[in-house]
This record gives C-alpha cells, sequence and structure tokens, in this order.
C-alpha cells in the first residue's frame, strides 16, 4: 500500500523525518546578553559566530498541559535545555481557552525568564503580555500555534502551513472515498494553527479537481476529549450522508474514532487529520482512521528551545535567511516573517504505524 499522499503536500518520510542528521551543535559557553529587542521586531544584528550561552532560563507555555501532545513537545523542549545547560520550565493552563495564557505570561515576566515559548491559544489576546516581556529583554519563541506575528521572535511551525492544508484536504479525499460530504472536527474557535490549516483546506477544495468533496460544517471540540466526542455525534447525527470526519488537532481525531469505532457508523464514516501514532494505534487497525499525519511533537519542543536559546545569545534576532544549527536536527534557516519551518510530516497507516512510539 502506497503511504504518500501528493509529493507537494506531503512527503512520507517514516524513519527518515527522524533521521535528518546533520551536524551537531558544539559550543554551549557563556556568552554576552544581547539586549532587548524592540517589539515590532527590530533587533541588534544577529552575530552567527556568537557562542550559545549556558544557563538560559526558558520556559514553555503550551496551549493546554493536559494535552498528550503537548506533553511530548514540551518534553522535546527540556531535552534541549538539558543539552544546552539551560534552564527549563513549564506552565500552562487547563484548558485551551483564548485568554488562559495571559496571566502565565505575566508571572514569567516578573520572574525574569530569558525566554518564552508559547504555543497561543489566540494569535492577539496574548500579544500585549508578549510584547511586555519582550521590552523586559525576553525573547519571545512561538511553537505549534502563532501569536500575532507582532508579538514575538519567531516562529517555529511543525510543517508548511499550506503543506498541512493540502494533505488534511488529499486525507480527507481518500478517507471519503473520492467524493461526498465531509466535516471538519477541530480545536478551539481561535486557534492559530488549526485556523490556518482550516483555511488552506477551504481553498483547497475550491479548486475543480476536489469538486466533489462538500464541507458541511466545523465544529468544534476545544482540545477537550468529552466535547471533542460529543461533537462527533453532532456531526453525525446531523448529517446522514457524511463521509468522513478530518480533524487537524491531536485530541479531537482520537475522540471522533473512539466514538464511531463504538457505534453503527463504524464502517462508513471515516476519520482522519492529525494524530499521535499511539492514541490511534487501535482505530487504525480496526479501520476507522486507516490514515492519518503528523509530524514528530518532541522535535517543535526541542527546534523551539534551540530558537530560544540562540536568539537569547545574539546568534539569531528572527529575520529571513538567519541559520541556526539545532542539534541533533541539524541547521536551520529562518523563513519569512521569522518563520522557522521542522520538516514534512509523517502519515502513518497499518504499514508503518508500529514504527512509531509516541
Ligand atoms: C492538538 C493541538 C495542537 C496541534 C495538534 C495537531 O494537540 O491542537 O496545537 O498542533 O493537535
Amino acid at each position: 500500500m502506497s503511504r504518500t499522499l501528493s509529493s507537494r503536500a506531503v512527503v512520507v518520510a517514516a524513519a527518515a523525518t527522524m533521521a535528518v542528521v546533520l551536524t551537531a551543535c558544539g559550543g554551549t559557553t557563556k556568552g554576552s546578553d544581547t539586549g532587548p529587542a524592540a517589539p515590532g521586531g527590530s533587533a541588534a544584528a544577529a552575530d552567527p559566530d556568537a557562542p550559545l550561552q549556558e544557563g538560559v532560563k526558558m520556559a514553555f507555555l503550551p496551549k493546554q498541559l493536559n494535552n498528550p501532545y503537548s506533553d511530548i513537545e514540551v518534553g522535546g523542549g527540556e531535552a534541549a535545555l538539558k543539552e544546552l545547560k539551560g534552564e527549563y520550565k513549564l506552565v500552562g493552563p487547563n484548558d485551551a481557552s483564548a485568554s488562559s495564557q495571559v496571566s502565565y505570561i505575566n508571572t514569567l515576566i516578573q520572574q525574569q525568564q530569558d525566554v518564552i515559548a508559547v504555543a497561543a491559544n489566540d494569535p492577539n489576546a496574548v500579544c500585549p503580555s508578549l510584547n511586555q516581556a519582550r521590552a523586559a529583554g525576553i525573547k519571545v519563541v512561538s511553537f505549534d500555534s502563532d501569536s500575532a506575528k507582532e508579538c514575538r521572535d519567531a516562529f517555529v511551525n511543525q510543517a508548511t502551513t499550506e503543506g498541512i492544508g493540502q494533505a488534511l484536504v488529499e486525507l480527507a479525499k481518500e478517507a471519503a472515498g473520492g467524493s461526498g460530504e465531509i466535516a471538519i472536527l477541530s480545536a478551539t474557535p481561535n486557534a492559530t494553527n488549526q485556523n490556518a490549516w482550516i483555511e488552506v483546506v477551504k481553498s483547497e477544495l475550491a479548486k475543480p479537481e476536489n469538486s466533489g468533496l462538500k464541507l458541511v460544517k466545523t465544529a468544534y471540540g476545544n482540545d477537550d476529549d468529552q466535547k471533542s466526542f460529543q461533537e462527533t455525534q453532532g456531526l453525525l447525527q446531523s448529517f446522514p450522508n457524511l463521509k468522513a470526519i478530518v480533524s487537524p488537532t491531536t485530541v479531537g481525531i482520537a475522540a471522533a474514532a473512539r466514538y464511531i469505532s463504538s457505534s453503527n457508523y463504524q464502517g462508513k464514516v471515516a476519520v482522519t487529520g492529525l494524530g499521535t501514532p499511539n492514541a490511534m494505534r487501535e482505530y487504525v487497525k480496526n479501520g476507522t482512521a486507516a490514515k492519518f499525519a503528523l509530524w514528530n511533537p518532541a522535535d517543535i519542543g526541542y527546534l523551539a528551545a534551540y530558537a530560544g536559546v540562540a536568539l537569547k545569545s545574539g546568534q539569531i534576532t528572527g529575520q529571513q535567511g538567519e541559520k541556526f544549527t539545532a542539534g541533533k536536527l541539524g541547521e536551520y534557516t529562518i523563513g519569512a516573517d521569522g518563520e522557522i519551518v521542522l520538516g514534512p510530516p509523517t502519515v502513518f497507516d497499518a504499514s508503518n504505524i508500529d514504527q512509531f512510539d509516541f
């Protein structure tokens, strides 16, 4: 069975995703502080030869703490900070609501962290606090879900937004058997990452080659298992001709697959989207979710930590074209708008899922 969607959208990386090992990063000696960057982006020029500082205090603020995906992400950040001899901290809300992260950012400013890594629940709600942090000399890296670009120094994106959106459409098309009604089960209504992917999905669906697919609804499970489960039930009841649910969130896809697996809809409505192999294994094996995609969440946290320490050390400032080495992941070049793209996602199905354990 082929695991390849179109080459444009997704490269089936399987083990290869993890095998991008370029030169390892060397120095972690203490260097001088580069001082605060002005909010809005103008910072001192990057010094590519600046040594990576030791002792950098970096706090991770994921969308929420009770999401297995976030746990894996920040675990990668912790591992990187260990390599970099930095100080890792984890804080965050229990729900992914829009304003839930603001108080945590304010506390991190008071604690004089050197770097904040944030997966924004809302691109704008976190902005004033993030810019206060930056005015206080704290470097801000968004990861997974971007803040507005005016309020951070760099963004670690899991894959290109276009690529993820296109992959979701190809997965949905295949899951629906080529045509028919599909629905999206998203995370929260304000999530920057899901909303950006859904925009791409909609523009892909407008293309003639996808005219057989009809998006009937986008529902929001808020990255809450129970709410996602209930929203799945609602979609199935409201749209009796539904062919597939595409869920671009690890919480949503698992809840949708669990619901369908234990219902009369199994075999009639397919599930696909973005999930972790461990949460999806049984649903791949029982045929409910034959194929889905993701990247290695740990690598996002790892890359964000290296980016954060490189920012704090003055090696990069977040400008397009700057390069830095992210330990075992190798060299990265910063793209437009301070975006750093981890790499292509992996597609999982019965033929490869047992090679992955996360
Ligand atoms: C959920 C979160 C996260 C997203 C993944 C795919 O865990 O919404 O932001 O990147 O799914």
